[in-house]
């Protein structure tokens, strides 16, 4: 998409369970969501998804899939988000917590999605069943989720 913020989010999943973030502060704050932030100049997509992991959760990713991509329009933003969605299946080091987020595991069928994103109870389920999606999300006042559409392949 041109024009768009580029960003990463990437989700762990392990022994079944997925391992997701409280976000501590920024946007977002309070949410539980995947590991992830802006790409930066200088580094391709992957590269910064692996970066924010080991910066937000303290693991390196041994291996990286991307599944999917999101589209965020906001109305209150002048740029749409494009959003890199990777899967990792396994890691080095141990989670831990840092100053941006606090690590948690969570079972498959119990992920918290009231407090998550509004989009996120739309694209979750088919990341859990390995499909590759795309997604277009219509956020009013930042969280207000308006309408969307999803494709996978
Ligand atoms: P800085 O400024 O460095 O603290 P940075 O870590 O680069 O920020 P951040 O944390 O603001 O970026 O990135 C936002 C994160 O939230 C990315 O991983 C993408 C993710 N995200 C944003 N909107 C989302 C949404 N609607 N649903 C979702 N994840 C979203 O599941
Ligand atoms: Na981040
Ligand atoms: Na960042």
């Amino acid at each position: 998409l041109p024009n768009a913020k580029l960003l990463t989010l990437v989700i762990v999943e392990k022994n079944g369970r997925l391992l997701l973030g409280r976000k501590k502060r920024g946007f977002g704050e309070g949410y539980y969501n995947g590991f992830g932030g802006k790409v930066e100049d200088g580094e391709n997509i992957r590269e910064s998804a692996a970066r924010e992991l080991e910066e937000e959760a303290l693991i390196k990713p041994l291996d990286m899939n991307r599944r999917g991509i999101l589209i965020f329009h906001f109305d209150d933003k002048p740029l749409p988000w494009e959003v890199h969605v990777f899967h990792v299946a396994d890691y080095e080091g141990v989670p831990g917590e840092t100053e941006e987020m606090a690590p948690e595991w969570f079972e498959k069928d119990d992920i918290p999605f009231e407090k998550m994103w509004a989009d996120d109870r739309f694209w979750y389920p088919e990341f859990l069943n390995g499909r590759k999606f795309w997604g277009e999300f219509y956020f009013r006042n930042t969280h207000i989720l308006e309408h969307h559409k999803l494709d996978t392949f």
